[in-house]
């Protein structure tokens, strides 16, 4: 039976339980419900079934649950478990890869002039990109240097042998760890080939050596395609610097056209948002009724266009369906990844159009606009003119709700180094120093997808609340920002209100909320950098593993998070995910990615339903890092000396080449 206030006990996000509730009550289909009805798989939700080949699919249950359980060919319950996981990895590392690779190619056709929508807009990430490839880049024209560094990147895609590039950015004990136990990723391509290859019938069986290439596939995923991806996206469209936006469904509006960029591909996005404020395409929208054209953003395109240009999202993943539930969207359009089919025949019972833009994906019953770098503007003028001329179809029917919060993203590295020192003297210090100090306790990454499975965004909700009232600053990415940003935590308000002392005053001292916005899934790559440049700035630990820091996915559900979890663990960082354990079938599997990979590489993965246990698994990693690095013993509201964290008053002093104030206590 639905009741008004059932929608509230499915999402943790009010204005979301508004609109679940106005569906139960009109007998619109939600993924809240195909959940409820379809319990997972006890089989395959812990990793115990195979069907690598027809002589399966092998179903260790029952009686075959025990370890010595085999299928038909003689795999074991380890064997099959970690097979499956490998296949998850290899499976997120292809989506993070191949948007990378799409990525490169459009630099490609940019510097060529291949691609005339399209120009590199910050050279200075370009050229800090060179540096790192090793390609010249003085006095030479902007557009040779952008081509060589996409011909460069592009083989690190089929490169045979040898390393992935950006490896070399990794620290250096990290690196050899990686050497150490042969996890050094050579090609993006040929990790995730040979992934699926050992896993398929009758090829490698031993879990552990399994799992050893699961994590080299998931290192090229991190410390590749998402990398490279977020690299390329700054060359092309600008590094984010903080911008103010706004979040959750009361982002629509009743009087201008409601277009939606969904998905996770950057390209056609950036060029809507030009499109959008033509003013040629405003007087058309002005023609056919509406006040303007308000363009608005799910998931991780929504992401991107909010981190560089503060273009407000309607939220996460679980937002979607609901979005359109609002009556107010008069197109949505959909690149690639996280998308729901579902919304495609949701929006026949409202006047929505839903629009398929890649070569790769298409779904039955929506209209699809095929985007091509060489002529994207067409294509997003042909998209933006659709939601125009689909606004005099909109009715009143829909649950029109009006929250909203303000939020602040754009924390890039770039400019997280910037705002602890200026222009000239950005660093790292200030930050190792307070958690030196104690002043932060540490530093979690939460991120990852929001689930139906959990009252959806709850998770990060909690965790996000406990962890900043127990000082310890937060930086976060992909649906995870989106349940902070509509549960209004994305404002340094929220410092003042909710972070521990230590934490507060450190917010406060430089401006910033303590939960940092990162990006997009792909900005993940964004964590390993800065967390690579806290370990060069001395003082913690001489490598990613040992930092007072971990990484948390409480409601992941994608293959993709499979990947960046790994790539977290063979990098150095403690990784909590929530939901029931993929690979609970076999404690085996389990120890070695809890026990193993963190005597190995200093990082693991535990999957913990209860998120009281999460946080407590995370804080006692963090401690035992502070303890293992002889920091201070964090007491909250007790401080050791630390230097003085620049203002913006400050900063901008040292800006126009004033002295740098005193920093040493
Ligand atoms: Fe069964 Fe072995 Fe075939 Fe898997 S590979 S389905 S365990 S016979
Ligand atoms: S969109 S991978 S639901 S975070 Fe990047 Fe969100 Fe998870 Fe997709």
């Amino acid at each position: 039976m639905s009741d008004v206030h059932s929608g509230i006990k499915k999402s943790a996000d009010a204005a979301a339980g508004k609109i679940i509730s106005w569906a139960e009550i009109e007998k619109l289909e939600t993924c809240f419900d195909r959940a409820n009805r379809l319990k997972p798989c006890p089989i395959g939700e812990t990793g115990a079934c195979c069907r690598v080949c027809h002589m399966g699919p092998c179903r260790l249950v029952g009686k075959n649950a025990e370890e010595e359980a085999v299928g038909v060919c003689g795999a074991s319950l380890s064997t099959i478990v970690a097979r499956n996981f490998v296949r998850m990895i290899a499976g997120g590392t292809s989506a993070h890869s191949d948007h990378a690779r799409d990525m490169v190619h459009t630099l490609h056709a940019a510097a060529t002039g291949e691609a005339k929508d399209f120009h590199i807009r910050d050279v200075k990430k370009l050229y800090k990109v060179a540096g790192i490839l090793g390609i010249e880049f003085e006095g030479r024209a902007v557009n040779d240097v952008g081509k060589d560094v996409a011909e460069t990147l592009l083989q690190d895609f089929g490169r045979q042998g040898g390393e992935l590039n950006y490896v070399r950015r990794a620290p250096g004990k990290t690196q050899e760890r990686w050497k150490k136990y042969g996890i050094t990723p050579r090609g993006i391509d040929r990790e995730v080939v040979e992934s699926m290859h050992r896993t398929t019938m009758g090829v490698d069986h031993d879990p552990d050596h399994l799992l050893t290439q699961g994590l080299r596939t998931a290192l090229a995923d991190g410390w590749g395609g998402c990398m490279v991806s977020s690299d390329i996206t700054d060359i092309l469209f600008g590094t984010p610097k903080p911008v103010k936006a706004e979040a959750s469904f009361g982002i629509f509006k009743e009087d201008e056209v409601n277009l939606i960029v969904h998905g996770h591909e950057p390209t056609l996005a950036e060029i809507i948002v030009e499109v959008v404020s033509d003013p040629a395409m405003v007087e058309y929208a002005k023609s056919k009724g509406a006040k303007g054209i308000n363009l608005g953003g799910m998931c991780c395109t929504a992401n991107e266009v909010l981190m560089r240009h503060g273009i407000p999202t309607a939220g996460g993943f679980t937002n979607q369906e609901l979005g359109i539930m609002t009556g107010l969207v008069d197109a949505i359009t959909v690149d690639v990844q996280c998308i729901m089919p579902a919304i495609a025949k949701l929006s026949k019972k409202f006047h929505t159009k839903v629009i398929t833009n890649s070569k790769k994906a298409m779904i039955p019953g929506a209209v699809h606009v095929e985007y091509d770098e060489h002529s994207a503007r067409e294509t997003a003028e042909t998209i933006v003119r659709m939601a125009i001329d689909n606004f005099p179809n909109r009715t009143t029917k829909g649950s029109h709700v009006t929250d909203k919060f303000p939020l602040i993203a754009g924390f890039s590295h770039e400019y997280i180094e910037y705002m602890q020192g200026g222009s000239w003297r950005g660093s790292f210090r200030p930050l190792n120093d307070a958690i030196m100090a104690g002043r932060i306790r540490g530093v979690v990454g939460l991120a990852g997808c929001d689930n139906p499975r959990v009252p959806s965004t709850g998770l990060h909700r909690f965790l996000a609340e406990e962890l900043i009232k127990n000082d310890v600053l937060i930086v976060s990415t992909g649906c995870g920002s989106a349940a902070c940003g509509t549960a209004g935590y994305l404002t340094p308000e929220t410092a003042l209100e909710m972070a521990g002392p230590g934490l507060r005053e450190v917010c406060e001292a430089i401006g910033i909320p303590p939960i940092l916005h990162l990006g997009s899934c792909v900005d993940n790559s964004r964590i390993l950098t800065i967390a690579t440049a806290m370990a060069a700035e001395g003082g913690l630990s001489e490598e990613i593993g040992g930092m007072p820091a971990v990484g948390i996915a409480p409601e992941w559900m994608s293959e993709k998070a499979i990947a960046i979890g790994c790539y977290f663990a063979a990098s150095g960082v403690p990784v909590i995910f929530g939901g029931h354990s993929p690979v609970g079938a076999s404690k085996e599997v389990e120890d070695i990615m809890t026990k193993v990979w963190f005597d190995r590489f200093m990082g693991s993965l535990h999957f913990e339903p209860d998120p009281e246990k999460i946080l407590a698994l995370a804080l006692q990693y963090i401690d035992a890092a502070r303890d293992a690095l002889k920091l201070r013993k964090y007491e909250p509201g007790k401080f050791g000396a630390e230097r003085v964290l620049l203002d913006m008053a400050a900063r901008r002093e040292i800006d126009k080449g004033g002295a740098r104030p005193h920093v040493g206590l």
